[in-house]
């Protein structure tokens, strides 16, 4: 991962209080092509007081506009606007997505028409909460007027990873901005562009000057001035595990609401009653997409004995097939990993599987420099295959984000025995369950501990329902209708129509103070 230096940004990349500015320290980061290594660009690296200055922004402008105080329904025309912009923009937003992370532009297409639809779905959904809710109950006397509403928590941190820099964030800027928050985003450090071209889209859908902030800038240098900062009031984090944990430990000093979403070590169950030809593609997909750099990559291969030798082999010799390359290239399948870092990660876990008995099908290394000379400056990694994998290595119960399959088996027929492997992980993001028996797949599917599960498919997602994790995958759910309570506090308002004494006290007892109070003790607080 580069670090940061003081070769001048050309363009500013913070937007603080309404302006595009540099990074008051001056410092800068050089963003690198992970397929070639190359330098794209130099931005801005905020530090604390470029934090501070966007906090105090964004304290100023909800304490003061009238923003939190609209209607849902009125900031719908901001909503649908940005959904226009992103359509507009979307082949310099794929461009740009893909240089920066490596996916292939195709993948990339695909992510700017998924959160245009999140911004679609988000300007007709928060609309529901405008309307507050009369309450109504025997437990309530007849002259009392109940009634929840719904208004914006604060400000909100939002801080994304590098694996889906612009659908991650949209996902947390449209219901926030919807239900009238003022946020602060921070992008990953290593896909920070996307996010610069969407916060420009931001601003020219009109929304107003404070409501939205930009830092670019690695999560250790303004992380904690963020989450531990006493007038943020909400932090939402993607990321890894470890990330999570700490910035959940940051939040817990200031009491604030924090949703977290840590990813995953999927299971992908399968039958021995699949169509081999159908389940071999199902299972390539769910893993080797976006080099396994998904959070819900189907990276367990949980499979029926009857069918797994086969169904390895076919999927050994598709993996072997898959096309790296230039994500700018229409031939590449799939491109590098992220960073340098991330190689070197997803390289000691193979070797780890290896030294735990796992047997090496495929892949397991960096593609050969002399045969692929046009890979060998890239970040790539032959998609792997570890067979005969058990519950107690590592490389099982750890997620990798590389593009590597693990291979366990159940016993023939023996449901209970697949569900116990599926289910046995800290984590509990996403599932699949593959069979040609479709009752069967819902029976097992229903008794996954994951927070989406496919039947017969593996990954789809729609903003009109909840994404989350159960266990070590995080709290909260992002998409859906329950993707604004993330966003929302409930306020109730009582209202006496019958305004009669309370009488609690009657003014009758003895009088048990003196004339004047007497000067209490010195506090020991
Ligand atoms: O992510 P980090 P890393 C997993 C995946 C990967 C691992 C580590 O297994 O190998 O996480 O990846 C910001 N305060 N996922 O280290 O650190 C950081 O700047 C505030 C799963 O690259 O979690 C970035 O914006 N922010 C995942 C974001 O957190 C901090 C997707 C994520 O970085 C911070 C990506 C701090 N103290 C990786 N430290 C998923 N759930 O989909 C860092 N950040």
């Amino acid at each position: 991962m580069a670090s940061t230096s003081r070769t001048p940004a050309p363009e500013p990349t913070l937007y603080i209080d309404g302006k595009w500015t540099h990074a008051k320290a001056g410092h800068t980061r050089p963003i690198i092509n992970p397929y070639d290594n190359s330098t794209i660009c130099v931005i801005d690296e905020a530090g604390s007081e470029d934090a501070l200055a966007a906090i105090h922004s964004a304290v100023d402008f909800f304490r003061t506009s009238d923003w939190p105080h609209q209607t849902c329904t009125e900031r719908t025309p901001l909503l649908t606007r940005v959904a226009e912009l992103l359509q507009r923009d979307k082949e310099i937003l794929a461009e740009i997505e893909t240089k920066d992370t490596g996916k292939t532009l195709e993948e990339s297409r695909v992510d700017v028409d998924d959160v245009t639809n999140v911004f679609r779905f988000y300007a007709q959904e928060a609309n529901k909460l405008d309307t507050p809710k009369r309450i109504v109950s025997d437990v309530i006397p007849d002259t009392v007027e109940s009634t929840t509403s719904h208004v914006p928590v604060g400000v909100c941190v939002l801080i994304a990873p590098w694996n889906y820099p612009l659908l991650q964030i949209c996902w947390k800027v449209a219901p926030a901005l919807a239900t009238g928050n003022a946020v602060i985003i921070k992008p990953s450090e290593v896909t920070p562009l996307s996010t610069v071209h969407f916060v420009k889209l931001l601003v020219e859908a009109g929304a107003p000057v404070g409501s939205v902030q930009l830092l670019t800038a690695g999560g250790a240098g303004v992380g904690p001035t963020l989450t531990e900062h006493p007038d943020v009031d909400l932090v939402s984090f993607t990321g890894g595990l470890d990330t999570g944990r700490r910035i959940i430990a940051s939040c817990a000093g200031t009491v604030k609401r924090c949703t977290v979403e840590l990813g995953g070590k999927n299971p992908n169950v399968v039958f021995g009653d699949c169509d081999l030809d159908w389940a071999i593609d199902t299972v390539v997909t769910a893993v080797f997409l976006h080099s396994g750099q998904v959070c819900s990559s189907g990276a367990r291969l949980i499979v029926e004995e009857s069918i797994a030798d086969r169904l390895v082999a076919g999927v050994v010799e598709r993996a072997k097939r898959i096309q790296m390359g230039n994500g700018m290239d229409a031939a590449s399948e799939t491109g590098p990993l992220v960073s340098a870092a991330h190689l070197a990660k997803v390289e000691a876990y193979v070797q780890l599987g290896v030294q735990e008995g796992a047997k090496l099908m495929c892949g397991g290394a960096r593609p050969d420099a002399k045969a692929h000379p046009e890979l060998a400056k890239g970040f790539f990694f032959c998609p792997t295959v570890l067979d005969h994998c058990h519950r107690d290595m590592r490389i099982v119960q750890e997620e990798t984000f590389g593009p590597i399959l693990t291979v366990e088996r159940f016993k023939d027929g023996d449901e209970a025995h697949a569900v116990r492997l599926a289910n046995d992980t800290k984590y509990g993001l996403a599932g699949g369950v593959q069979s040609a028996n479709v009752e069967r797949a819902r029976r097992v599917a229903k008794q996954l501990r994951h927070g989406t599960v496919w039947v017969n498919t593996y990954g789809s997602y729609t903003p009109a329902a909840e994404w989350g994790g159960f266990g070590m995958s995080g709290n909260g759910r992002e998409l859906g209708s329950k993707g604004l309570d993330e966003y929302i506090e409930t306020k109730h308002q009582w209202v006496e129509t019958n305004a009669a004494k309370p009488g609690w006290f009657k003014g009758q007892g003895k009088l048990l103070q003196p004339a004047q109070p007497a000067q209490p003790a010195k506090a020991k607080l």
